[in-house]
């Protein structure tokens, strides 16, 4: 099926999501944040967009990729390994690229890393060569060892991975590791890692953008009208705009407070992360109320810092979304 029309052209944008699992409470939160809700269906695997025509679709993570390549949803919610994994694996089969990560979402971080058994003397990764490589990964395991021109045994399991050498079905391990206990819990320890994952939105290829199929660096704004050609197109850019502003403002906070005009070059060295802050006169005098939309930490340092400065009254909001 032809992802750039799917099944027939669409008035409403349809996004797969997990269905349960780690992902699925974050994607759904952040979806919310963009001013997205739904009705959900009995079956609970659909819901209903209601204030716009964008629907999701409840589904398991494995899945997200292959119903992208084939037009049933336009969008998806997935781990990067995930993504990558099946990329590397349709290529391979002499596919050609069928999706791509449109943008990094800030949730599910992991790594996908090689462990090895506590008791091996670690030293570099030629040490993996001959041996038995147990993963859920073989398409990326296989590909980084090819590349390293390490030839090792890639034994796929679909999950336990990390018991697998205690049950002597492989010497080491490729597996995702967020807290690291998991490992530590099967007397293993990461030497390498593959990949640096989290949540992504994972889109259709665009035939006209030109970017590489997994691009994690740059990601670009997708050339619409060379994927959908129907109202998915303006759903889309919208979702995007809206999902770029609540990630921009997801760690940014609005400082409020006032100071005298005098201490005001003493201040701005401070906020060397804010938006061009906004300056009120407030009692025809010296007074000025300030107020700056900050990106980076608003720690209390920093404001112990601006009140010695001469900063009063500091007030710190939330930023919940922001339209430039
Ligand atoms: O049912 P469905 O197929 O949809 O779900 P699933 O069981 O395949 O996926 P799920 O919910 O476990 O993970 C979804 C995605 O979350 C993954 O594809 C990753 O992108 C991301 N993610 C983030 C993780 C982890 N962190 C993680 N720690 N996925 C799995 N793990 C596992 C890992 O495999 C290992 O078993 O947690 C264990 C390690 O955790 P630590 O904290 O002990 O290191
Ligand atoms: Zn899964």
């Amino acid at each position: 099926m032809n992802p750039k029309t799917g099944n027939g052209a669409r008035d409403r944008l349809r996004i797969a999501i997990q269905k349960s699992g780690r992902l699925a409470e974050p994607a759904r939160a952040l979806l919310t944040a963009c001013g997205l809700s739904w009705r959900e269906s009995r079956d609970r695997l659909f819901c209903y967009g209601e204030s716009l025509p964008v629907d999701l679709l409840l589904v398991r993570d494995d899945d997200i990729p292959g119903l992208i390549r084939d037009g049933v949803c336009d969008l998806g919610v997935v781990g990067r390994n995930v993504l990558l994994e099946q990329d590397i694996a349709l290529k391979a089969g002499g596919g050609s690229e069928a999706f791509r990560e449109w943008r990094p979402l800030g949730f599910g971080g992991c790594r996908l890393a090689i462990a090895v058994p506590e008791t091996w003397a670690w030293q570099s990764q030629a040490q993996l060569a001959g041996t038995r490589l147990a993963t859920s990964y073989p398409a990326i395991l296989r590909q980084w060892l090819d590349g390293q021109g390490i030839a090792a045994e890639v034994v796929e399991l679909s999950g336990s991975v990390e018991i697998a050498p205690r049950l002597g079905q492989a010497d080491a391990i490729c597996d995702l590791v967020s807290s690291g206990a998991t490992l530590a819990a099967n007397q293993l320890k990461p030497v390498m890692t593959l990949l640096e994952s989290e949540a992504v939105l994972a889109g259709p290829s665009s035939a006209t953008s030109g970017a590489s199929g997994l691009d994690q660096a740059t990601p670009r704004q997708p050339a619409f009208d060379g994927i959908w050609d129907d109202a998915r197109a303006g759903l889309a850019e919208l979702l995007l705009r809206r999902l770029d502003g609540v990630l921009r403002m997801r760690h940014s906070k609005l400082l409020m407070f006032q100071a005298s005009r005098e201490a005001i070059p003493s201040l701005l060295p401070l906020l060397p992360d804010a938006e061009a802050p906004t300056v009120m006169q407030i009692d025809g005098g010296d007074g000025l109320a300030l107020q700056a939309l900050c990106h980076g930490a608003v720690t209390w340092q920093r404001l112990e810092e601006l009140k010695r400065a001469g900063a009063r009254g500091l007030l710190v909001l939330p930023v919940e979304g922001m339209l430039a």
